[in-house]
């Protein structure tokens, strides 16, 4: 496995030069944050416009809800979701990318103009996936994954969270590398609030640095409105805030994972992400001249 990039992102997509911001534009009945708001062609395509004036470097387009217990799509029907939405938004000249599972979807979507496949499964889902990918010579998110959304809590058990999450994903990085997919196409995640509760979450968080330096690949962090920032944020009654009124939390999380290095972070929310990173990177750079004046 390669283990350092004069780049920070994979090879295939613009360099940002700092964390990147992907906006999410979930064409689906029952997202678990967004519930369905953005459905139809046209208001898919809004929403990811609108995304993209707000500051999103890439949009991240899905038809299939991975939320907990979510039941799967068919093919058709996420081919018929997600298809028009990337064409027309590539057609807007936005840099596109496919949130899905199935090799035919994203076969679909990168010939309609998407230039990154992003899998939660990490190819695990569909064996026909990585020979895709491969052929396609895409960039490739690998995400930390154990299984299907219907029944993944149950699989939220480990003996050390960032030991094992890192082992497993460095396991699948060798297996799409082995099954034709680049090494400098791979972007790796560790799949927050997949088959992991509110402490694994964290735990992940605080070690984002460790996660990136350890597996060597551009990393991106997926926390926005998700179920450990409503933990964190629940009343003293422990009820959490709706996912909507996540998006403060959200940012937070932007701002560590952009002062870790993070290559993208993945949101419902584009403006305060990218006000976030901005900030992140004004400080850094704060840092080297104030590094540098020391050195004079
Ligand atoms: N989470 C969701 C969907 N897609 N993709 C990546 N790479 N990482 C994630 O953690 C991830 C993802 C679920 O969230 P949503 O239903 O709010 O989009």
């Amino acid at each position: 496995m390669s283990t350092s990039h004069a780049r920070t992102g994979p090879v295939g997509l613009p360099e940002w030069g700092r964390c990147a911001v992907m906006g999410v534009v979930n064409v689906t009945p029952d997202s678990f944050s967004d519930g369905g708001r953005w459905f139809d062609t046209g208001a898919a395509v809004k929403r990811g416009l609108e995304l993209i004036a707000a500051g999103a470097d890439l949009v991240d387009v899905g038809g299939e809800s991975t939320r907990p217990g979510a039941a799967r799509v068919d093919e058709a029907e996420e081919l018929r979701r997600v298809v028009p939405v990337v064409r027309e938004l590539v057609g807007e000249g936005a840099v596109v990318s496919v949130d899905t599972m199935r090799a035919a979807v994203a076969e679909a979507a990168i010939e309609a103009g998407a230039v990154l496949v992003n899998d939660v499964s990490g190819g695990l889902a569909d064996p026909a996936m990585v020979p895709a990918v491969a052929t396609a010579d895409v960039p490739f998110v690998v995400m930390h994954w154990r299984g299907f959304s219907a029944d993944m809590n149950s699989r939220a058990v480990y003996g050390d969270v960032v030991g094992d999450v890192l082992t497993e994903l460095r396991r699948r990085v060798d297996a799409v590398v082995e099954g034709g997919i680049e090494a400098d196409r791979l972007v790796i995640d560790p799949g927050l609030g997949f088959a992991k509760n509110a402490e694994h979450d964290l735990a992940l968080v605080a070690r984002l640095g460790r996660l990136r330096r350890e597996l060597g690949l551009p990393m991106l962090v997926a926390a926005s409105r998700k179920r450990f920032l409503g933990r964190v944020l629940a009343g003293p009654d422990g009820t959490p805030p709706p996912a909507r009124e996540r998006d403060h939390a959200t940012a937070a999380i932007t701002a560590l994972a952009a002062h870790e290095g993070a290559w993208a972070v993945r949101v419902h929310e584009v403006r305060a992400s990218a006000d976030a990173v901005r900030v992140v990177g004004a400080v850094a750079e704060a840092g080297r001249s104030a590094g540098a004046e020391g050195a004079v």
